[in-house]
């Protein structure tokens, strides 16, 4: 799979994918990214890439020229069936199914904003898609490119092991994940759960699911109301309300 991210900033794009699973399999040729500069298709002598916005305000807004030539050029370079998505605080929320749905592409064109933002004629004329990481504010698209090209290209065949993508099949589970521990047994007095030394593999499931469920149900309820629980989960979800020592503790700002 092919990304190319259209960026005035290629070093942010760059640096933030040389690393872990995504550098790795770069080097092995699984997935092959790139940065497209639009200063490098402005045409003045000063190279730029934005102006004042129409009806005043604060802040730059950037022009359609340099963005519509950098990312025709992606387009050229890319197979046909590459969208061009542009990183916006007004996109649709990215989550796990979306990067699912991205791996099926042949390749994808990622356009980073910075300052204001887009002039909206250039979003209208090129855009196939608007994303967006959620309601928090970034200075800028880089970031959003750089977590969407880690988070599809470790659900590319090969590109993790067996387990892992085993493993991978349980975020669609929708549940948070369960605590994890490792040597050694105690540390400044803290203990490991005697269940994970004791080797009842059983028993070892029936802790670890729950305690996913009773952690989703105290911090992420949306999670487990999009989803239907067996009689068993219902059953061990009740056993770990009864038996809490106060774990959502550390999410509760108010406890006493
Ligand atoms: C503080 C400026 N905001 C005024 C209401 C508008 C604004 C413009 C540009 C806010 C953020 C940005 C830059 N953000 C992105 O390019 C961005 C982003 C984000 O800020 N949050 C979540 N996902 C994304 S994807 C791209």
């Amino acid at each position: 799979m092919q990304f190319r991210v259209v960026t005035l900033f290629p070093e942010m794009v760059a640096t933030g994918t040389r690393f872990g699973v995504c550098g790795r399999a770069a080097r092995r040729g699984l997935v092959e990214l790139s940065t497209v500069d639009p200063r490098d298709f402005s045409v003045d002598l000063h190279r730029t890439v934005d102006d004042r916005p129409y009806g005043g305000g604060p802040g730059m807004v950037l022009k359609v020229e340099p963005f519509r030539d950098a990312i025709r050029s992606a387009r050229a370079a890319l197979p046909e069936n590459s969208p061009v998505v542009f990183l916006t605080p007004q996109g649709r929320r990215f989550d796990q199914q979306v990067a699912e749905q991205f791996t099926a592409l042949p390749g994808l064109i990622l356009v980073a904003g910075r300052y204001e933002g887009f002039d909206e004629r250039l979003v209208e004329a090129e855009a196939d898609d608007e994303i967006s990481l959620g309601d928090f504010v970034l200075s800028g698209g880089e970031i959003a490119a750089v977590a969407i090209i880690d988070a599809v290209v470790r659900l590319l065949p090969q590109v993790l092991g067996h387990a892992a993508s085993a493993e991978q099949d349980s975020f669609t589970d929708a549940l948070l994940d369960c605590p994890h521990y490792t040597r050694p047994e105690a540390v400044d007095g803290m203990r490991v759960p005697a269940v994970l030394r004791e080797g009842n593999h059983e028993e070892i499931r029936r802790w670890r699911l729950k305690q996913a469920l009773g952690r989703t149900y105290l911090r992420r309820p949306d999670l487990l109301q999009a989803r239907t629980m067996t009689e068993e989960e219902r059953q061990l979800l009740r056993e770990y309300l009864a038996e809490r020592d106060g774990d959502a503790g550390v999410f509760d700002p108010v406890r006493h």
